[in-house]
C-alpha cells in the first residue's frame, strides 16, 4: 500500500474530529473514507473489528482504531519530537498528558456515553446518569479554575488531553439542553480558549457542519422522525 494515510471516520463523530484536528494540527495529508453508510459490514469489519469510527491505515497497511490512540501516534510518527500535543522528548510532560487522557477516557467520556448512549434508540437520554457526568464536569472545572491553567495538562500549550474532551463536550447540548457545559465556567472559558487555539484549521468550516449535522439528526430523533 502506497498513497496517503487514510482515516475511515462518519462526519458526525467527535473521536474522529480528534483524529482530524491532530492530522491537521501536524499537517498530516489524511486520504478521508466516509462509512456512514458502511461502518456495520462485514467488510470494514476486516478493517475495525469493532465496526466502529475512526480507523486509521498508514501507507505501509498498519491499522488502528481508537482515536486517542491513534492521535498518539500521528504525533509520534509524524510530530516534531518536542510537539507540545504530546512531547516524546519530555516523559513527565507526556505523562501527565497520559494521564488527563485516561481521566477524560475513564471518567468524562464515560460519563457522558452513559448519558447519551439511550438517545441513540430512544431519542431520550438517561436522566439517572446524569450525576455522575456532572461529578467529572465539576472535577475538570475544579482543575481548570484552581489552577488557573489554559489548558488541561500543565503548561502554556493546547495538547492531546484537551482535544477529545474538547470535542465530546461541544455535541452535549445537541442532544438536549439538560446538558450544557457551559455552566461550568472555567470549563466555558477553556473551550473558548481550545476553540480560539483551533481557529487556523476549523476556518474552513468542517467542523462547525459536522456539528450542525449532528444537532439535525438529535432534533429529528427527538420528534421521532429518525430512527438509529
Ligand atoms: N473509544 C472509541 C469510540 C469509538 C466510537 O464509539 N465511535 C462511534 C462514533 S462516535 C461509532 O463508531 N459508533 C457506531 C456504533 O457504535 O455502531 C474511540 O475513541 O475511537
Amino acid at each position: 500500500m502506497s498513497g496517503k494515510p487514510r482515516l475511515y471516520y462518519i462526519k458526525e463523530s467527535p473521536p474522529c474530529h480528534t483524529v482530524i484536528a491532530v492530522a491537521r494540527l501536524l499537517a498530516i495529508d489524511l486520504e478521508l473514507i466516509d462509512v456512514a453508510e458502511t461502518y456495520q459490514s462485514k467488510q470494514y469489519a476486516k478493517i475495525n473489528p469493532f465496526n466502529r469510527v475512526p480507523t486509521f491505515v498508514d501507507t505501509d497497511g498498519f491499522r488502528l482504531f481508537e482515536s486517542r490512540a491513534i492521535a498518539m501516534y500521528l504525533v509520534q510518527s509524524r510530530g516534531p519530537p518536542d510537539s507540545a500535543l504530546y512531547p516524546s522528548g519530555d516523559l513527565k510532560q507526556r505523562a501527565e498528558i497520559d494521564q488527563y487522557l485516561h481521566f477524560e477516557l475513564g471518567t468524562l467520556y464515560r460519563g457522558l456515553s452513559d448519558v447519551i448512549d439511550p438517545f441513540w434508540k430512544s431519542g431520550e437520554i438517561d436522566r439517572s446518569r446524569k450525576p455522575s457526568l456532572e461529578k467529572a464536569l465539576q472535577w475538570l472545572d475544579a482543575l481548570l479554575a484552581t489552577n488557573n491553567r489554559p489548558f488541561i495538562a500543565p503548561g502554556p500549550r493546547l495538547s492531546l488531553a484537551d482535544l477529545s474532551a474538547y470535542f465530546y463536550l461541544r455535541i452535549l447540548a445537541a442532544f438536549t439542553s439538560e446538558l450544557d457545559s457551559s455552566v461550568y465556567r472555567a470549563v466555558a472559558a477553556w473551550q473558548r480558549t481550545v476553540a480560539e487555539e483551533l481557529k487556523p484549521i476549523t476556518a474552513d468550516g468542517f467542523f462547525e457542519e459536522a456539528l450542525d449535522s449532528l444537532k439535525e439528526y438529535c432534533a429529528q430523533m427527538r420528534q421521532g422522525v429518525r430512527e438509529f
